[in-house]
């Protein structure tokens, strides 16, 4: 076990990650310091009155004069200061990397541009109906340090690209790769290349590795880890479409015919195949996982059926954070009549270009809101509306829509422009669509 209580440990981010690390270290009878840049940080009440903390400014000095750095996930690793402490020699970590130093039982880790949420709560579903004792965290929302006061046989933890930015010694019996596309690229002074390499890093130290995106990865037989190919013309795994279906396979076996499960969605049917051959790889038995999937709902906010009325569909997809997501989405939808599209938000400077050739080809409108609802409108100028809020935009569609209709919540956006969280925004969806109808 690591040992910290010679090191002048500085926490930075007061949010759920930094108040689980200061619970982290006060268990083990070391008192940290925590800085926050904001001056009225939401947690500031939770700070026990043994830490002392600064607030409003990352104090070069708190920063220099430390041993060790925890890092939250909202906070960039390349801010200047930062980079100097680093190049110090001061050790720079995430919460998952305290947490890989202490974990003694298996971990599934689970990273993709989209789909992590789903696939991670798939695989700890079929995980708990084959009566394992498993736990879910990480970017789901839960820091991952809490589940250290479970007693647990098996974890899995969702991972954002900011999360394993500063995690070295990670050790996953299983690390997937979902996908990768563009996101978060405010954050990565180098770009894509930077935020793929980040991404891949969750291959670093595991056992088994999936890998489910369009990518050779180099040398894959050199070394001692199993990989396992989703996308190679030789992968065992397989979901077949025709007109009518799409079912998964594994090598001749018939395993689940989609129309049997509550899953809507090319992209969902992928999200299941992944999580059966996670499954397969856990050793999980076949009923379990097959009866698991059957039953399982997509999380609420991702591409979920609020309304059917009056022949108007309202889709909540609000988790929709980046383009692909979007884009999924829209291959998702069958109407026969006009898509509503609400797009907007923080575009976090991501290339909304790739959307042009879908709304050129729909029978689409798409009403722009948000911070960047001028940027957002100029992809097809001549299908948008610029307007302000979600709100006045849901007030015009209820005017517009008629039978045949689908309306669409997939922003492709961060929401914290003017929403609290991806859930608000959500949420106040459909509540006005609730005050409309
Ligand atoms: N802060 C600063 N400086 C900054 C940014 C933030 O001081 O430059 C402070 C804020 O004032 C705030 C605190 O840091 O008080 C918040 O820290 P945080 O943003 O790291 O948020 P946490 O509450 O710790 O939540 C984090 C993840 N947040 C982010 O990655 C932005 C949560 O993922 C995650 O669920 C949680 O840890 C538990 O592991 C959220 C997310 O949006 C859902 N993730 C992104 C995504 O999914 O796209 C990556
Ligand atoms: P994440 O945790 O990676 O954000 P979620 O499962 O919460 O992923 O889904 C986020 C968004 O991405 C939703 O809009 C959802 O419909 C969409 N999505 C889910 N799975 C996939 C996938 N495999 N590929 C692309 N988009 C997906």
């Amino acid at each position: 076990l690591y040992n910290y209580s010679t090191k002048k440990i500085l926490i930075l981010g007061m949010g759920l990650t930094g108040i689980s690390c200061i619970n982290f270290f006060l268990k083990k009878g070391i008192v940290p310091k925590i800085i926050d840049e904001s001056t009225c940080p939401i947690y500031l009440h939770k700070i026990p009155k043994i830490v002392k903390y600064k607030l409003g400014i990352l104090d070069p000095q708190w920063i220099l004069e430390s041993d060790l750095i925890v890092i939250s996930p909202g906070i960039s690793s390349f801010k200047p200061i930062l980079l100097k402490a680093r190049l110090l020699g001061i050790e720079i970590v995430s919460d998952i990397e305290l947490f890989s130093r202490e974990v003694a039982v298996p971990i599934i880790s689970i990273t993709g541009t989209n789909g992590k949420s789903t696939v991670a709560t798939m695989v700890t579903e079929i995980a708990k109906n084959t009566g394992y004792k498993v736990y879910l965290g990480g970017n789901i929302g839960f820091p991952v340090l809490h589940m250290l006061d479970q007693k647990a046989d098996l974890y899995v933890i969702e991972l954002s690209s900011f999360q394993l930015e500063n995690t070295f010694t990670l050790k996953s019996k299983i690390a997937v790769v979902l996908n990768i596309s563009e996101d978060h690229m405010n954050r990565y002074p180098k770009g894509f290349k930077q935020y793929k390499k980040i991404k891949l890093s969750i291959y670093n130290q595991a056992d088994i590795c999936i890998i489910n995106f369009n990518q050779k990865i180099k040398n894959l037989n050199n070394n001692s880890k199993k990989w396992i190919d989703l996308k190679s013309k030789k992968s065992n795994y397989h979901v077949y479409y025709d007109k009518k279906q799409a079912i998964i396979y594994h090598k001749n076996q018939k395993i689940l015919n989609m129309s049997e499960t509550f899953l809507h969605g090319h992209h969902n049917y992928d999200n299941a195949l992944v999580s059966l051959v996670i499954s397969d790889a856990m050793e999980f038995p076949r009923n379990s996982i097959i009866e698991t999937l059957k039953k399982f709902s997509t999380l609420p906010h991702r591409f979920t059926i609020i309304h059917n009325k009056k022949g108007i569909c309202w889709i909540n997809d609000s988790k929709s954070t980046n383009v692909n997501s979007t884009k999924v989405a829209l291959d998702s939808i069958q109407s026969i009549g006009t898509i509503h599209l609400l797009l907007g938000g923080d575009s976090k400077s991501a290339n909304f270009n790739i959307l042009k050739d879908y709304f050129n080809k729909l029978k689409i409108i798409i009403y722009c809101f948000g911070q960047d609802r001028l940027y957002l409108s100029k992809i097809c100028k001549e299908k948008s509306i610029t307007i302000q809020t979600l709100q006045q935009a849901i007030i015009l569609i209820s005017q517009k829509a008629v039978s045949g209709d689908t309306v669409l919540l997939s922003p492709g956006c961060s929401s914290l422009d003017q929403f609290s969280s991806f859930e608000e925004r959500g949420n106040i969806f459909i509540k006005l669509i609730k005050d409309i109808i």
